[in-house]
């Protein structure tokens, strides 16, 4: 038993975000490694250009990685890739399939998050059985291509007082910023290029840490 369920998928204080792009020429297989040597428990590969066949060797490689680290591991976008490698969960956005539509491809035991911008979003990410939501950009962001403007606080404080379901905060978060996520009630951060562009990941994480429980 890997102990990780859909329910308590977002139980850690960071979310990590593959991004081969911004890695400082390391690849994804060495980068996840870091995060994990890091004490990193949830990883999510995430990679928009590559081909299938690429995203599927890197989502076994990571797969077997993460399980031995007993972290969860989720794909984004690519639900039939999250079915193939056995992820944990994954993640969509507001103009993949329905929530609904993915449930019965991945059955009913895989986390489903959802990445949402605005009250409405939220409020039906729970009416359609998500299991967990993304909230973002908090911040202004170059990582993600067709980004949104920031939605700021207000938004993030709304789904912490307002959406009974687990939530994590994304966009432009870094360690000189991550203080104040945490202080409007967000327990769990992701990010892309603050730890993957980071020369020395685990320090990175430790930092994060620090300035998580400082908050
Ligand atoms: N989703 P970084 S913002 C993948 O708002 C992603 O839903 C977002 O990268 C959202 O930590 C984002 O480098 C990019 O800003 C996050």
């Amino acid at each position: 038993m890997s102990g990780i369920n859909r329910q308590t998928i977002l139980n850690t204080d960071i979310y990590c975000l593959t991004g081969e792009k911004f890695s400082l020429g390391r690849n994804n297989i060495e980068v996840v490694g870091s995060m994990l040597e890091a004490g990193v428990k949830l990883v999510q590969y995430r990679e928009k250009h590559k081909k299938m066949g690429a995203k599927y060797e890197e989502c076994l490689k990571i797969r077997e990685m993460t399980r031995e680290a007993g972290a969860a591991f989720i794909v984004n976008d690519d639900v039939h890739l999250a079915v193939l490698v056995g992820a944990d969960g994954v993640h969509v956005g507001q103009e993949d399939l329905p929530l609904e539509a993915v449930r019965q491809l991945v059955g009913p035991d895989m986390a489903i998050g959802l990445s949402t911008h605005a009250p409405e979003e939220a409020r039906e990410a729970v009416a359609r059985g998500a299991d967990y939501i993304g909230v973002g950009p908090i911040f202004r962001t170059a990582t993600k291509e067709d980004v949104c403007a920031p939605v700021g606080f207000e938004y993030l404080e709304f789904v912490a007082n307002s959406i009974d379901l687990p939530f994590v905060a994304i966009g432009g978060i870094k360690e000189d910023n991550v203080g104040e996520v945490v202080r409007r009630g967000c327990s769990c951060v992701a990010m892309i290029t603050e730890v993957v562009g980071a020369q020395d990941i685990p320090a990175k994480i430790q930092s994060l840490r620090n300035a998580m429980q400082s908050a």
